[in-house]
Order: structure tokens, then sequence, then C-alpha cells
């Protein structure tokens, strides 16, 4: 399986992030993706392929252009106002409030374009992000040119972020990106299956009301879990998306019996769409040891998932998203796709 590595992704480093009004040690760190490098180059996965620059006009199908130039300049103002370290947002134009209009003020837009404030924004998070990106749509390349799949080893994740705000440590949505793009090379039905332990927000929210992205999504109940206003069984699509939305949540400690009951039913939905191509959206916070997230699969079970999405033979674009025990996540992101090429 070719592999396309997103060299810049260590520029987005942050130190700490919030939880619970402190400052905590960052969870979504570069030491992420190293690790998932040095367990795919000791394997025999591969060849890493280089990032093709696409530029800024894709993302612009699926963001906000005002949304995109904030991201790229927040850093920027944030240090010209006197900060230092990470920034982070602080007010939020909920319920009542109006959020269209663009406020002046740094903290203001930091809050319009943001959904939480567990999501820090570095001095190079818009190279990483913009870079992974690219990495997503030079992944998608392959899979569109013939290739029966390819990987996308990325971060900052995506699957959070919506056309217009950051959060849930994402900033570009890959899949999303990555399936306007297969759209617009001619694929009629693209698929995004979501195997994050968290509820992928941003992409259900993106392609809610359209017939020709399908999105099924495995993941803890967002009555307790992160991103907690999304992601619940009785949201279906609108309008002409009705019926092309799919939510199987499930209870924090579920079982691994439980989480492949889930995984088949929407793998049941993905068949019946026969979809022209197929988007992992795979996150590895589902491992048993995860430090934020409350599912129990191993290596058996990741490779168990890879022969399975295998099996549906279809072309397949994985995009890397969460997985937050540093060490392990190679090794799991190994065992799917070694399960899949198997
Ligand atoms: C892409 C992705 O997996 N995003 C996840 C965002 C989760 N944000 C909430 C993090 C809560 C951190 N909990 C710390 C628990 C310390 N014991
Ligand atoms: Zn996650």
């Amino acid at each position: 399986m070719k592999i396309v590595y997103n060299e810049r992704h260590a520029e987005h480093a942050a130190q700490k992030e919030f939880f619970r009004g402190q400052l905590v040690d960052a969870f979504e760190i570069p030491a992420r993706a190293d690790y998932v490098l040095q367990a795919l180059q000791a394997s025999d996965l591969g060849p890493f392929v280089p990032v093709l620059d696409h530029g800024r006009a894709p993302l612009e199908r699926v963001h906000a252009p005002a949304y995109l130039r904030f991201v790229e300049g927040a850093y920027a103002e944030w240090q010209a106002l006197g900060g230092q370290g990470e920034a982070f947002p602080a007010v939020w134009p909920i319920r009542s409030l109006r959020s269209d209009v663009e406020p002046k003020s740094f903290a203001a837009r930091m809050g319009l374009y943001s959904m939480d404030s567990g999501s820090p924004l570095t001095a190079g998070t818009w190279a990483a992000a913009y870079w992974g990106a690219q990495a997503s749509l030079t992944a998608l390349d392959l899979v569109l040119a013939g290739e029966r799949s390819a990987y996308c080893l990325t971060r900052p994740p995506g699957h959070h972020a919506g056309a217009d705000f950051f959060g849930g440590y994402c900033f570009i949505n890959n899949a999303a990106v990555a399936a306007q793009a297969a759209r617009e090379a001619g694929r009629q039905r693209v698929a995004i299956l979501d195997v994050d332990y968290h509820h992928g927000n941003g992409t259900q929210a993106i392609f809610y009301e359209r017939p020709d992205v399908l999105f099924l999504s495995v993941h803890g109940d967002p009555q307790t879990e992160y991103p907690f206003f999304l992601g619940h069984a009785d949201e279906r699509g609108a309008g002409a998306g009705e019926g092309f939305n799919a939510n199987f949540p499930l209870p924090a400690g579920a079982s691994n019996e439980q989480w492949f009951d889930a995984f088949e039913q929407a793998l049941v939905r993905l068949e019946a769409y026969a979809p022209e191509l197929l988007i992992v959206s795979l996150g590895v916070d589902t491992y048993g040891g995860d430090p934020i997230s409350h599912f129990k699969l191993d290596e058996p079970e990741f490779r168990r998932m890879g022969e399975r999405l295998a099996a549906l033979q279809r072309p397949t674009l994985f995009l890397q998203e969460g997985g937050y025990a540093t060490a392990a996540i190679g090794r799991n992101v190994h065992a799917v796709l070694a399960g899949f090429e198997s």
C-alpha cells in the first residue's frame, strides 16, 4: 500500500491544552506521527510517495475562505497582541448571539471560528494542516489513478473541523477535502466511514444535506463523549441528503463484540450504497490503552478491521485521525493496513 507522509506535521506542536480549567500536557503531539512512521518504515508496507501541492482551491471547496484566512494568520495576530505560547479561544457565539458578523477583535474571531478550548493553535498550525490536506489529496490521486488503496499519515487530524470552525485538535477536514475532490474528479458516490472513537461532527455537517457523500460513523455516545453535541443515532441527513448519514453510537466501555456489531451495521449501509470510493477516517483511539477514550480494541481487532474493509473490494483511502496512546499508535495503524493487505 502506498503511503503519503506529511513531513511538515511537526510544525503543529502544542505543549498544553485546556482540560477541566487546567492546562495539561497536550495529547495531540508530533510523536504520534513519528511512531506511526517508524512502524510503517519497519514494515513491508509502502512505498512512500512525496506530497504534491494542489494549492488552496480544493480546501476552499469545503472550508469558507474567510475561515482559512483566519487560521492562516491567527498565530501572527496572537503574537502581535503579545500572546505567548499557544492561542486558545475563550468566548463563543452560542444561542441568541450573532455569528453572521465577523468581529474585529481577535479573541472574538477565535471564538467565532472554533468549537472548543482544547485545540491549541501554534506557530506552525497552518503549515502542518495545509500540508496535511495536500498529503490527503496526493494519497487520493493514487487511488483515483487505480491503486486499490493508499494511506495518508498526517496530523493534526481533521474530522472535527467544520466548514468554518476548528476544534477537537482539527483545523482542516482532510476527509471532506478528499471526498469533495473525488466528486470533482468524477466519482459519483463517495462514502466516508469514520472509525475514530469520537464522532466526526465536522465531516457529518459538511455533507449532511448531500446524497453524493455518504457519512457513516461508529463512535462513543455523545451523551457522555466528545464532541457531545452531534453524533446521535437519529441524525440521518437532511433535504436531498436524507438517508445518507448514519451514526452508530456505543456506550463508553463497549466491548469489542459490540464494536464489531455496530461496524457490521455500518458496512451493510456502505455495501448498499456501492460507493466508487471509500474514505476511512482512521482514528485508532478505539484502542483499549488510549488515554482519553473508552473502547477496547487491540492489535487483533485492528487487523480484523482492516481485513473486513478489504473484503468490501472498494478503492480505499485511509486518512489518519486520532489515537493518543502514543507508543502504540504505530502498531495499531500497521495492524489495520496489514490486515487490509493480507
Ligand atoms: C481527532 C480526535 O480524536 N479528537 C479528539 C478531541 C478530544 N477532545 C477532548 C479531550 C479531552 C481530554 N481528556 C483528558 C483526560 C485526562 N485524563
Ligand atoms: Zn478521536
